[in-house]
């Protein structure tokens, strides 16, 4: 540097704005994170050059946000937090965003990489790059202000490209300070050409699908997470109804097609598993949620037997095929190159399947239907799971734009199963791990995503995971309303302990807690609910006036069941009591 005139005549900048001008060049406007040595400044620097800020209490729903705003719009989404126990935080989303094919990238800030190196107990020293390395899809770390453009644009490719997933982007304290001439720092950023290619899927490989599915006496099509994330909602629709095949969705593939659609096979699922002859995944995975495709699920003698069915599964990764039973048919591609090559294979004289397989699909689902509508109508006192989600049901159908985010076990499995979905992507919920704690960070990340009303279904455990973030929802003046169903515990709340100790039993609360109180610390709307009738009323209102509301809806304590519908997985002690 030399006198004070040519500093004034060479512009610099530094890596703090080439981090910002990176992110925003590739179209990223929001940041999902929680400022603190060594990115506050950049949290400051960020939202003055108009990006969005989300500050949330915990970095883990921060994270969770990031991922599922990376879900609803094929952006990755990105979370920033600092150093050791920040990015620690943060790190249980990326893995679960990597596992659930979730684009997002967590940015943490980290410490001098020298002290780091030789271990010589720097503040919050870590090597996280090695840490995020087996949990994410890449990691990256960036050393010069001069690589940040690539660093960024590598990142981004790495999160969307293929099978979406998580990416871990390291920036040491030291170069967020760095700087460099402003022309030379421009010109090293890269704008990110065509993130995610289409990949066309072989000629041979669709006639193979094509051919085994025109031999189908009882053809089946399941719908994965995948599949709503691809966004050909047309052309999965038309796949569906040129071919008169039943489907059934996954979780939060429910409302790609509307739940009511005719050829829902839903209703059915434990009859349509076993009894398909030839089934198509699109974008489904052959894991524990579909009992990986194998056992008395699936017709299977024993629990690891093969019902005899063939499979074609359309995949964007080539790998997949072959994950747990022998797939007849792979069709590797993004979904919509693959439905459209399908839907043109197909053509307009395809033969709907057998009358008699859609006949007895039909029968099964009526009856299960009109028991369900049976259910639905009673009104006990306490409430249960079912007159409360008879509510739900209603306002979700009256409110089809809302979004729908769902934990919890009982409070889970219940609302899969009885609250319709009209469109795509409105279902948000635990997905591959079945983990608790993403219900406020879907949450927030819904709202601010789309704009829309977000309804939050939460079991009373699976609420207190990321509870804080009520005070977010209050500050960003959310249109969220959260629906804590309070059985008093994990389950239910009936437990007692069998010594007759003062402690109580490991999946008890504290009964009767007003869930509703915690809003209200913080100017929202907070709703004790204990009839139908009045959690209905509360409803409606948090979506008329758009306010952060909390409802604690009390729910019959004894109502529900281990570990909602898979009890089965919990391991049974050998030792007689
Ligand atoms: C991160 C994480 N920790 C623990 C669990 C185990 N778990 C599964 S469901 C659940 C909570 C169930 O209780 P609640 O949310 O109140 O739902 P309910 O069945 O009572 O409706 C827990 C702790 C998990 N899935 N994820
Ligand atoms: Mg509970």
């Amino acid at each position: 540097m030399g006198t004070v005139e040519s500093q004034i005549a060479t512009q610099v900048t530094d890596g703090f704005h080439l981090v910002i001008d990176a992110l925003k060049l590739n179209g990223i406007d929001t940041i999902f994170g929680l400022p603190g040595i060594p990115i506050t400044d950049f949290t400051r620097m960020a939202q003055a050059a108009g990006l969005r800020v989300i500050s949330f209490r915990h970095e883990q729903n921060a994270g969770n946000a990031a991922a599922i705003a990376g879900f609803m719009t094929q952006k990755p989404g990105i979370c920033l937090t600092v150093s050791a126990p920040g990015f620690l935080n943060g790190l249980t989303a990326l893995a679960n965003a990597t596992t659930n094919c979730f684009p997002m990238i967590l940015i943490s800030g980290s410490s001098e990489r020298e002290i780091v190196d030789l271990q010589q107990g720097d503040y919050e020293e870590m090597d996280q790059l090695a840490i995020a390395k087996p949990l994410s899809k890449a990691a990256f770390r960036v050393l010069h202000a001069e690589d940040i453009g690539v660093g960024v644009a590598r990142a981004i490719r790495a999160a969307l490209s293929g099978r979406p997933g998580g990416v871990y982007l390291d920036l040491p304290a030291k170069l967020f300070a760095q700087t460099m001439d402003a022309e030379a720092g421009k010109k090293s950023l890269i704008k990110v050409i065509d993130p995610a290619p289409k990949q066309i899927p072989g000629a041979d490989a669709v006639k193979r699908a094509l051919d085994l599915l025109k031999g189908a006496k009882k053809p089946l099509i399941v719908l994965g997470k995948g599949a709503a994330y691809a966004q050909a909602d047309a052309e999965i629709k038309s796949l569906i109804e040129k071919t008169g095949i039943p489907y059934l969705p996954m979780s939060m593939a429910k409302g790609l097609l509307p739940d009511t659609h005719e050829q829902s096979a839903a209703a059915a699922r434990s009859y349509v598993l076993p009894e398909g002859d030839v089934v198509m995944l699109v974008g489904a995975r052959l894991n524990w949620l579909l009992s990986h495709g194998k056992g008395k699920t699936w017709g299977g003698k024993g629990h690891k037997d093969w019902g005899g069915q063939k499979f074609i599964q359309i995949d964007i990764s080539p790998q997949e095929a072959d994950s747990n039973v022998r797939i007849d048919a792979p069709v590797v591609g993004d979904i919509g190159s693959c439905v459209s090559a399908l839907l043109a294979g197909i053509g307009s004289n395809w033969v709907k399947p057998p009358a008699d397989w859609l006949g007895a699909i039909a029968e099964r689902k009526n009856k299960n239907v009109a028991k369900m509508a049976e259910t639905l109508a009673k009104d006990p006192r306490p409430m249960n799971f079912h007159s409360a989600l008879n509510v739900v049901r209603d306002i979700v159908k009256a409110n089809p734009e809302a979004i729908l985010v769902n934990e919890g076990a009982n409070a889970l499995d219940f609302t899969r199963s009885i609250v319709d979905m009209y469109k795509p992507r409105k279902r948000l919920d635990v997905g591959t791990w079945g983990v608790m704690g993403i219900g406020m960070g879907f949450s927030v990340a819904a709202a601010v995503v789309s704009g829309q009303p977000v309804i939050a279904i939460e079991g009373d455990s699976a609420f207190g995971f990321s509870g804080m973030e009520v005070e977010t929802l209050c500050r960003y003046n959310l249109p969220v309303c959260v629906v804590v169903f309070n059985n008093n515990g994990v389950y239910r709340g009936t437990d007692v302990n069998p010594t007759g100790g003062p402690d109580v039993a490991p999946t008890v609360f504290v009964k009767g807690a007003r869930y509703d109180k915690l809003i209200e610390a913080f100017g929202g709307v907070g709703v004790h609910a204990t009839t139908p009738a009045e959690l209905r009323k509360a409803m409606e209102e948090a979506i008329r006036s758009r306010k952060p509301t909390l409802i604690n809806a009390v729910i019959d304590e004894t109502a529900g069941t281990e570990s909602g519908r898979i009890t089965s997985l919990n391991p049974t002690s050998g030792k007689k009591k």
